[in-house]
C-alpha cells in the first residue's frame, strides 16, 4: 500500500486576494512609492496613520493657544501682525491634517471629541505656559525648530496625502522659526532686562523641546513598525540628536546658554552629547498632569460647544440646497 501525501490546506479565494493585495502593498513600500487613499492598505497601517495624523492635527490646533494668549498684548503692531499670521497658519496646518485623516476614513468631529475626552493625544509641548513675550520668540525658535526637524522627513512619508500636506506645513514652519529667532535677536540687542527674559524663556523651554521628539527609542512602542511602513523615516532619538546639533550653534550666536551642564561637543563624531532627559516629566505631561493640560482642553471644549451653532447652520443650509 502506498501512502498518499496529505492534501495542502486549501487557500480560499478571499485569502488569495488578500495575500496578493498585501504583496502589492509591500512592493509599493519597498520601492519607496506612495500609498494613496484608494489603494488597499493593511488595517494596522491605516490605524497608525490616523493615530499619528490626528495627534499632529490636534497639536497644531491646541498649539494656537500658548502664543494666542499674547495676541492682545503684543508689544507693537508689527509683532501683532506677525503673531496673528503665525497663529492663523497653525489653524491651517490643523485643517490640512484633519483632511488627510479624512482620506483614511476618519471623521473630523469624532477626532475632536476624542481629543477633548482624552482618548487621543496632542504634543506635550503645548502644556507649558507662556509667561513673557520672550516665550513667543523661543516657541518660534525651539518649538518650530523641533517641529521642522521632525516634519521635513515626513515630506517623504509613504502615505501620499500626509507627505504632501507636510511640504506646505514645513515651508510655513520655516518662516515661523525665523520670526522667532529674529524676535530673540532683537531682544538680545535690547536692555539687560530683555536679555534676562530671553535666557529665562530658553531655560524653561529647552528640555520640553527635546521631549517633543517622543520617548527614547528603547521605550517607543510604535517606531519600529512605523519605520518599516515608511510612515516615520527616522527614530525619535535620531531626530532629537539632529535638533541638538542644529540648535547649539544657534544658541551660541544668539548669546544664550542652554540649561544643560553636560552639553559638550564629541570631537570623534562632531555631534553634541547632552544630559539625561526627565522621562517621568514627559509621562506626566502626556497623561494629562502637565501645568496647562486642563486649561488647554477646557478652552478647546468651549470653542467646540460655543461654535456648534455654526456647524448646525452650515449643515442645515447645505441640506436645504442639496
Ligand atoms: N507628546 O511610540 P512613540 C508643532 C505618544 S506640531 C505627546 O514614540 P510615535 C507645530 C505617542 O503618540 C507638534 N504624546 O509614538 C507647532 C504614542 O502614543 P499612543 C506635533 C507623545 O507616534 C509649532 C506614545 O507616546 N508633531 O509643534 C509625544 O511613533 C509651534 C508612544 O510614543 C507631530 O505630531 C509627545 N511629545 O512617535 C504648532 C509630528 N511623544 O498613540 C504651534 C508627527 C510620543 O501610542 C506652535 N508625529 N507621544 O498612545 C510624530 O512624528 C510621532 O507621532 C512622534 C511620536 C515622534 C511625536
Amino acid at each position: 500500500m502506498t501512502a498518499t501525501a496529505p492534501a495542502a490546506p486549501a487557500v480560499s479565494p478571499a485569502d488569495a486576494v488578500e495575500r496578493q493585495l498585501q504583496e502589492q502593498f509591500d512592493a509599493t513600500i519597498a520601492a519607496q512609492h506612495r500609498i494613496e487613499p484608494r489603494d488597499w492598505m493593511p488595517e494596522g497601517y491605516r490605524r497608525t496613520l490616523i493615530r499619528q495624523i490626528a495627534q499632529h492635527a490636534h497639536s497644531e490646533i491646541i498649539g494656537m493657544q500658548p502664543e494666542g494668549d499674547w495676541l492682545l498684548a503684543a508689544p507693537s503692531l508689527r509683532r501683532k501682525a506677525i503673531l496673528l499670521a503665525k497663529v492663523q497658519d497653525e489653524a491651517g496646518h490643523g485643517m490640512y491634517l484633519y483632511s488627510a485623516a479624512e482620506t483614511l476614513g476618519a471623521d473630523r468631529a469624532d477626532l475632536t471629541d476624542k481629543l477633548i475626552e482624552g482618548r487621543q493625544k496632542y504634543s506635550s509641548i503645548f502644556n507649558y505656559p507662556t509667561l513673557t513675550y520672550a516665550d513667543v520668540g523661543v516657541i518660534g525658535w525651539l518649538v518650530d525648530g523641533a517641529a521642522i526637524c521632525n516634519q521635513v522627513p515626513l515630506c517623504r512619508s509613504s502615505y501620499g496625502p500626509y507627505a504632501r500636506a507636510m511640504i506646505r506645513v514645513c515651508k510655513e514652519e520655516s518662516f515661523h522659526q525665523r520670526q522667532g529667532y529674529e524676535l530673540l535677536m532683537t531682544m538680545m540687542h535690547g536692555t539687560g532686562e530683555q536679555r534676562a527674559m530671553v535666557q529665562d524663556a530658553v531655560d524653561r523651554w529647552w528640555w520640553p523641546s527635546l521631549m517633543m521628539f517622543g520617548p527614547p527609542d528603547t521605550d517607543s512602542p510604535n517606531s519600529a513598525r512605523s519605520m518599516a511602513w515608511g510612515i516615520k523615516r527616522h527614530s525619535n532619538d535620531e531626530l532629537r540628536q539632529r535638533f541638538v546639533d542644529m540648535t547649539v550653534p544657534q544658541a551660541e550666536f544668539l548669546g544664550v546658554t542652554l540649561p544643560d551642564p553636560d552639553l559638550s561637543l564629541d570631537p570623534a563624531t562632531g555631534r553634541y552629547r547632552f544630559g539625561p532627559i526627565d522621562w517621568e516629566e514627559l509621562k506626566r505631561v502626556i497623561s494629562g498632569q502637565g501645568p496647562c493640560n486642563a486649561e488647554r482642553i477646557a478652552r478647546r471644549r468651549a470653542a467646540r460647544d460655543d461654535n456648534a451653532w455654526v456647524t448646525e447652520a452650515a449643515t442645515a443650509y447645505a441640506e436645504k440646497n442639496s
